[in-house]
């Protein structure tokens, strides 16, 4: 959606035969191109620096749904003492604000420089005058990020006129003619991963689109805190299939065959790569591995022999994902059948504005019961047991959670793969980042990695559903779960305009109240958590959902147990029947906790049953066999 609002205003300023090329090229690789000629500002680079170089005249309402992007190449030259200037006024909203963040995957907001005539709470930058210019320094951090990813820019309450850049700072008077930078390295990867034992990362291929025999990675390292005193530290280098990178030169390091002792866990290590691993590199990506060591920072080195005056230095991200295109759902599926489903009051509603139930069951955590991920037991859950939703549990933090240990390559995979099967079946399907007992702000920044790369691949599917934060604990709605929330959403609105995304709430999900009373009101189609678990949560509960629906929350039970909340004992009919009748009620969208054979009151599938799909009646569980046939009532 981003994109394409920039690249219609950009359109309008390019001439018709650069649309054709447009044309022939993907959008954003051309927006990039164009960085140079953006807006009425003059040549990047050409100009005197010290004077600053519009980037940006245009006038811009900023109101939480549009982002302002600006690519890499403007920054080329930012240092720590670089400027960005914007000018503009506040609208008569009583709120004004402008978040700016570096294009990278995890989207870091910039916070830490230095403002004039504004201030900054919670990642937001309020103007203190009511129009006119005011600026950020950035930090050396910040300059490294908006030369490698670019700007991200959005806010509320607030018209931007002109946006300047000053790679030398104001006060600067040196000549600066050519500042044009002849970097030699470029920053692929700016996170920092912990690779614990054996975990690994991938680096997207287009990050390598100049890799060539000689090109050398840097790769910077600190400690592990998975692996405190691990008793050796490693690290591996695969292409993106898998393949070994073994024959390039080491420094900062030994190498054994394919595994590599850095000589210290704090440090940097260089591989020099061969022809045939940079031709590799370029089309699968890299694959890093490791044991006992974190990974900072992975640069690359450009090659020697660079084209003179070039402006349009390469944006490289991470995440260069394939996005893929809309899916065409089977006739007489749900998704054909009910489309894009919004948020109306507290209803979940389908294309065509009537309320819609989705219902069906969850995965028990993805990095424990993958197998229960395949086509034919989703087949079986629409067809079977006549269900339209399934929700896919990946848990960040326990032992061998996506970020705990967890295959990050694997787990995604196993994402992907529940997406695209719940797709060719036409159902509904909701991505749930099960953060259990912990604040969600915990992992944040690899949510907002995960986050921004799922909704980018699948921006274009009408069936998706974002759970952000499954059950936070010990979380204050205010000043953490809501804070959360509005650094996520707008990086999957980003990509998707218009997907439901649901938020959980203190408490295991149940403090819904907090919600109601401070809801968030910058995004539309958001829904709230409420879970419960029958024989734990009784008719004090069953009120509190009543009370919060007629007060118009929507709310979204993406969890629910038949039996107590530890998940194992308790089976409890009667309350489960007594949940289902304010369920049907309000129509009230439920997924049953969850489908796996781990032996615990919660599962449908017996624990003597190993069959991942083509279940019989005889292989369900006493629960199983209760919203087996509760989802049989209903209509999908
Ligand atoms: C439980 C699983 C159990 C697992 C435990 C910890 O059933 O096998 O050992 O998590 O990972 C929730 C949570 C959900 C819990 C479930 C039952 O969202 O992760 O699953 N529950 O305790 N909220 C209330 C109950």
């Amino acid at each position: 959606m981003k994109k394409q609002i920039i690249f219609f205003k950009i359109l309008s300023t390019l001439s018709f035969a650069l649309f054709i090329a447009i044309m022939n090229t993907s959008c954003l690789e051309l927006l990039l191109a164009a960085g140079g000629s953006y807006g009425n500002g003059g040549t990047y680079g050409g100009s005197s620096a010290s004077k600053g170089t519009v980037i940006y005249s245009e006038t811009t309402e900023l109101s939480w749904s549009e982002n302002l992007i600006f690519p890499a190449s403007y920054f080329s030259s930012f240092s720590s003492s670089s400027k960005i200037e914007i000018t503009g006024y506040n609208t008569s909203d009583t709120y004004h604000t402008i978040k700016l963040y570096a294009q990278n995957s995890s989207w870091d907001s910039l916070t830490e420089g230095k403002l004039t005539n504004a201030t900054i709470s919670n990642s937001e930058i309020h103007p203190s005058i009511d129009n006119g210019a005011i600026s950020y320094t950035v930090t050396s951090s910040d300059a490294e990020k908006l030369k490698n990813y670019g700007l991200v820019m959005h806010g509320f309450g607030y018209v931007v006129t002109q946006i300047k850049v000053y790679p030398n700072g104001s006060s600067s008077t040196g000549s600066s003619t050519s500042t044009t930078s002849s970097n030699t390295e470029t920053t692929i990867y700016s996170t920092t991963t912990d690779l614990g034992t054996w975990s690994n990362f991938s680096v997207a291929p287009s990050n390598f689109s100049k890799a060539q025999q000689g090109t050398v990675l840097k790769i910077t390292t600190s400690s592990s805190t998975v692996v405190s005193s691990p008793s050796y530290i490693s690290l591996k280098l695969y292409d993106g299939t898998w393949q070994p990178l073994s024959s390039g030169q080491v420094a900062g390091g030994t190498k054994s065959s394919d595994t590599i002792t850095p000589t210290s866990v704090s440090g940097t290590i260089a591989y020099t790569l061969t022809s045939e691993e940079a031709s590799r590199l370029r089309s699968s990506g890299l694959i890093l591995q490791g044991y006992g060591i974190s990974v900072n920072r992975i640069t690359i080195s450009s090659s020697a022999s660079s084209t003179s005056s070039s402006t349009t230095t390469t944006s490289s991200t991470t995440s260069s994902i394939t996005v893929k295109s809309a899916p065409s759902f089977s006739k007489g599926t749900p998704a054909y059948t009910h489309g894009a489903l919004s948020v109306s009051g507290s209803n979940l509603v389908d294309k065509s504005g009537k309320v819609y139930q989705l219902y069906g069951m969850s995965t028990h955590g993805l990095s424990w019961f993958p197998e229960y991920v395949n086509k034919t037991a989703f087949q079986n859950l629409r067809d079977t047991w006549n269900t339209n939703c399934v929700r896919l549990a990946l848990y960040p933090g326990d032992y061998n959670g996506y970020c705990n240990g967890g295959n990050k390559e694997s787990l995604k995979n196993t994402v992907y793969n529940g997406i695209d099967y719940a797709t060719s079946l036409g159902m509904y399907v909701i991505v749930d980042w099960h953060i259990h007992n912990d604040k969600p702000s915990k992992y944040k920044s690899e949510a907002k990695t995960f986050f921004n790369e799922v909704s980018k691949i699948y921006s274009k599917y009408d069936n998706i559903i974002y759970e952000i934060c499954n059950e936070p604990v010990g979380a204050d709605w205010d000043t953490d779960i809501k804070p959360y929330a509005e650094e996520i959403i707008p990086v999957i609105r980003a990509n998707d305009s218009n997907a439901i995304i649901i938020v959980g709430t203190n408490t295991w999900s149940q403090d819904i109240e907090d919600a109601l009373d401070n809801p968030i009101t910058r995004y539309k189609d958001i829904m709230y958590t409420f879970h419960f678990y029958a024989d734990t949560h009784r008719d004090d509960m069953r009120l509190r959902v009543r009370n919060a629906l007629q007060s118009g929350l929507p709310i979204f039970i993406t969890e629910f147990g038949t039996c107590d909340a530890s998940g194992n004992g308790g089976y409890n009919n009667y309350q489960t029947q007594l949940w289902f009748s304010l369920i049907e009620e309000y129509s009230l969208s439920h997924i049953n906790w969850s489908i796996c054979n781990k032996d615990e009151t919660a599962s449908a599938i017996k624990s003597s049953c190993t069959k991942t799909n083509g279940w019989a009646l005889s292989d369900l569980t006493e629960s199983g066999l209760l919203v087996y046939n509760h989802f049989r009532s209903l209509t999908k």
